[in-house]
């Protein structure tokens, strides 16, 4: 039973990859990257520090690019106490209007939510109300929205601000 589960599990998402390459073709990822200039603001909370990069905005993969070009990771949110700190950290700067990219998405099978940065399903939630929705169809990755830092699926190609983290040693 459990491995007919599994089946049925992998068929659905070979199906879902398929129907994504063909929905994908449309646009273009870049992936140039550049380093952080100048001083983002940043807060540090359970052995790790997040940073609010401000400088421009960039597609979900450009942002995971620049991530790590700067020697970080996409911020993964655990728990409601880093929700809370990036909520702060949003919303004490100049940018709480804004949207700003994390690191979870469901591109490799659709609903199915992990963390890119260390690739672990994603446990805790914070998504706004009616979300996720889904609702230009191609919404894989995790923003969080402007003013109330709840999350939000959103298309990963769209050009968003984005929070970085740094585990600190
Ligand atoms: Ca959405």
């Amino acid at each position: 039973m459990l491995w007919k589960t599994f089946m049925v599990a992998t068929t659905v998402c070979l199906f879902e990859l398929t129907q994504s390459a063909d929905k994908c073709s449309s646009f273009q990822i870049e992936t140039t990257v550049e380093p952080i200039k100048s001083m983002p603001r940043s807060k540090r909370v359970s052995g790790k520090k997040f940073v609010l990069v401000t400088l421009n905005r960039t597609s979900w993969f450009q942002a995971e690019s620049i991530c790590r070009y700067n020697k970080m990771q996409l911020a993964v949110i655990n728990s409601p106490i880093e929700q809370r700190i990036v909520a702060q950290l949003k919303n004490q700067s100049d940018y709480s209007n804004s949207g700003f990219w994390i690191s979870g998405n469901d591109l490799a099978c659709r609903k199915n939510w992990y963390w890119s940065s260390n690739g672990h399903p994603i446990k805790y939630f914070n998504w706004q109300s009616g979300e996720p929705n889904n609702a230009k169809k191609n919404e894989r990755c995790i923003k969080i929205n402007p003013k109330t830092s709840k999350w939000n699926d959103d298309p990963c190609e769209y050009r968003n601000h984005y929070v970085c983290e740094e585990y600190l040693k």
